[in-house]
């Protein structure tokens, strides 16, 4: 790396005023500062793990004490820089009027670790330049032990909503959050304290009841959790609400009035392609399915949890023509998918009509076979509704 000896030093103040214009040029949205110490909300994330709200995000509980202090990812660290880098856009939409998966806003485009690792990164070897002598620094996104929002309200990067999202006041809460922590001493940014006021828009939409107050969200029940994070069956009684979310969901950020200024995020992270279609989606054979999410967020599923949420979905907004590939989906080796294509089969031909023939027989004919007791369960299930 070029040496700058000659760069006179900056006071602390004006290395702030720098990094936020490295920052910017560097593409991140916004930065604030926060000292590297205690971080209070923990209390309050313990309370949460307490209340079993985590559900089966096991890793949470197991490095909950070193989310208490980022030193303990760090020990030299003084600074958490705090970065969010928007992805804010609408989906275009397809006019066709074939059933389409919807995927969070924040999945579409290309990996947001990998991006806004590379950012950081590029900052962090800026700084290290500018000051002229090793810094110790570690580059953190998502996967970190750390309270990323707590620590970004605490910097002032943005105020937690009753969502549970950070908002960033003219950037909206479609952002994903980074941290560089430093062994630099910087002067902090003024805590952000919450700016809802009396709006609820957001606990009042969730189509699931996960927001089960402001500030408090039962992962259990979160689209974004179900579709993403659990991996067994969806529990029968929310899988009407996950309408056709595929993966992720956004309903609690688009009601939110800070989103509604209808911004465009970083181009990187931006797609501009409409949703799959969600027949297609439930043909995806392995290596097609390895294709779809290479470098995407949308790694974080396996094939079978896919293609479960696709079911799911098809069986909230598919009709007779989606009927063959959910009949095929009977055939999949993994009882999961069996398992939501059945249920998915007993759904449309109660709506259809028309659709009723084709999907009982095909129900009572792996009915006939089906060895797995859950599988089992669910084709008796849809025939049960069926036949009185
Ligand atoms: C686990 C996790 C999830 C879980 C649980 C979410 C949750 N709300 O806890 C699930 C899978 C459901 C999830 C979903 C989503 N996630 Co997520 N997730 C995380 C992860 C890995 C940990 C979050 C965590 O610690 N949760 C535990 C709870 C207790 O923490 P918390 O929400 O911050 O809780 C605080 C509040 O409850 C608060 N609190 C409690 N009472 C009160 C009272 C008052 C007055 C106040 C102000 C605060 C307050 O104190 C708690 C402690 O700080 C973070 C990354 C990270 N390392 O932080 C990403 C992260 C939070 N997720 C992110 C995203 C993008 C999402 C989704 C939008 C994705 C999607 N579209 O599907 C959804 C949003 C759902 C939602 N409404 O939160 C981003 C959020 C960016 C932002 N601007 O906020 C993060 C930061 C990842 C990243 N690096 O960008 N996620
Ligand atoms: S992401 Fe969807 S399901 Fe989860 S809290 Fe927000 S609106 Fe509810
Ligand atoms: S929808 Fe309203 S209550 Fe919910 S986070 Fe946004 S401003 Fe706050």
């Amino acid at each position: 790396m070029e040496r700058r000896e000659n760069l006179a030093p900056m006071d602390p103040a004006e290395m702030a005023a720098w990094l936020r214009q490295q920052a910017q040029a560097l593409g991140l949205s916004r930065i604030a500062l926060a000292p590297a110490e205690q971080v209070p909300q923990h209390r309050l994330f313990a309370a949460w793990l307490a209340a079993a709200y985590a559900g089966e995000m096991d890793y949470l509980c197991r490095d909950a004490e070193a989310r208490s202090d980022p030193r303990t990812l760090l020990h030299q660290a003084r600074t958490v820089l705090c970065a969010a880098l928007s992805y804010a856009h609408d989906p275009p939409a397809a006019q066709d009027g074939v059933p389409r998966g919807r995927i969070a806003r924040y999945a579409r485009g290309p990996d947001y670790h990998w991006v806004l690792r590379q950012r950081l990164r590029a900052l962090a070897a800026r700084i290290v330049e500018r000051v002229g002598h090793p810094v110790a620094c570690r580059v953190c996104v998502d996967t970190a032990p750390l309270l990323e929002r707590a620590l970004g309200a605490r910097a002032g990067l943005g105020f937690q909503g009753k969502n549970t999202l950070l908002i960033t006041p003219g950037l909206g809460s479609y952002t994903v959050l980074g941290e560089l922590l430093l062994d630099l001493e910087l002067p902090p940014g003024d805590p952000m304290e919450p700016r809802c006021g009396s709006c609820r828009a957001c606990l009042d939409a969730c189509p699931t009841g996960a927001l089960v107050g402001p500030y408090q969200l039962d992962a259990r029940r979160c689209i974004s959790y179900l579709t993403i994070e659990h991996r067994g069956p969806i529990p029968a009684a929310l899988r009407s609400h996950l309408s056709t979310w595929v993966f992720g969901c956004d309903v609690c950020q688009e009601v939110c009035p800070y989103n509604a200024a209808g911004r465009t995020g970083d181009p990187e992270l931006v797609s501009g392609q409409p949703d799959p279609e969600l027949r297609a989606l439930l043909r995806l054979g392995t290596a097609q399915f390895r294709r779809f999410v290479r470098r995407r967020a949308l790694r974080r599923v396996r094939r079978a949890q896919l293609l479960r949420n696709v079911a799911v979905a098809l069986g909230n907004a598919g009709g007779p023509a989606d009927v063959p590939a959910l009949v095929e989906a009977l055939g999949e080796r993994e009882p999961l998918i069996r398992q939501h294509a059945a249920w998915a089969l007993g759904r449309i031909a109660s709506r259809h009509p028309e659709a009723k023939g084709s999907a009982l027989q095909a129900l009572r004919a792996a009915l006939a076979t089906e060895e797995d007791p859950g599988v089992r369960a669910e084709l008796a299930a849809a025939l049960g509704e069926q036949e009185p």
